[in-house]
């Protein structure tokens, strides 16, 4: 079972993009399932489906949303035991730590027989929010970028060139190995290519000793400075 995140700042489109990320990769027969902070923001029409004892609305046959019941992982053995999905797509909380969220979902595998392996990270910047995204919130925003493998500057429908400009500088000061792509969810630009991307790579495992390195090069950690 593949584990798509998609991580970005408040507001920076992530639930946007997921649905339609999700409709596309149903459409070349995937099953889907997608996790949301809350599933009552999901404007979709669909029933609701508890039977799983998860809270979860089914947006078409091959695809449902739900929300974290209990842990990560355990809705994660939940889904995979019932609804079978071979992707899931994941929102986390504007907090989150993509590479934490790949360890909490590799725990689903002492729970049941399912084997975990991960999509590349995307991590969403809103071009039309990057002043304030680098003089308000830096440190969470580097973090996120830092942990990317694709770097997508959203809502280049209404930025201008200079903010779009200006994102991609942060962006490869902050992790030159990334990939950067610009998008929209409003002209569907870049949008097919993500879904390319989550349905055709893979991203490593967590691994301890990478996640050690990554927090030295951004903090200086376990280099002896304070
Ligand atoms: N112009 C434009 N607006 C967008 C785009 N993507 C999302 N939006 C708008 O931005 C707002 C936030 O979009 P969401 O998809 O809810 O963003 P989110 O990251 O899930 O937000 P939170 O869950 O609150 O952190 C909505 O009003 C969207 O319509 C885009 O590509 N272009
Ligand atoms: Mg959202």
């Amino acid at each position: 079972m593949k584990i798509a995140q998609i991580a970005g700042f408040l507001g920076s489109g992530k639930t946007t993009l997921l649905i339609t990320i999700a409709k596309d990769l149903v459409q070349r027969g995937h099953r889907i399932a997608i996790i949301v902070n809350d599933v009552g923001e999901i404007n979709v029409d669909a029933k609701f489906i508890e039977s799983y004892g998860l809270k979860a609305k089914e947006i078409s046959g091959g695809c449902i949303c739900c929300q974290i019941a209990g842990s990560f992982a355990n809705t994660l053995a939940i889904l995979h035991d019932t609804f079978k999905p071979d992707i899931v797509i994941v929102e986390p909380s504007g907090v989150a730590i993509p590479w934490g969220l790949k360890r909490a979902a590799e725990y689903s595998e002492a729970e049941t027989d399912v084997v975990i392996e991960h999509a590349p990270v995307v991590t969403l910047v809103d071009a039309t929010r990057i002043d304030m995204l680098i003089d308000a919130v830096r440190r969470l925003v580097e973090t996120q970028i830092r942990e990317a493998d694709v770097c997508l500057i959203n809502k280049v429908d209404v930025a201008t060139q200079e903010q779009i400009e200006k994102s991609r500088k942060l962006i490869q000061n902050i992790n030159p190995r990334a990939e950067i792509l610009l998008a929209s969810n409003r002209t569907g630009q870049g949008i097919k290519e993500v879904a390319d991307i989550i349905e055709k790579r893979i991203s490593p495992r967590y691994d301890e000793a990478v996640e050690k390195e990554l927090l030295r090069q951004q903090y200086g950690i376990g280099q002896g400075k304070s």
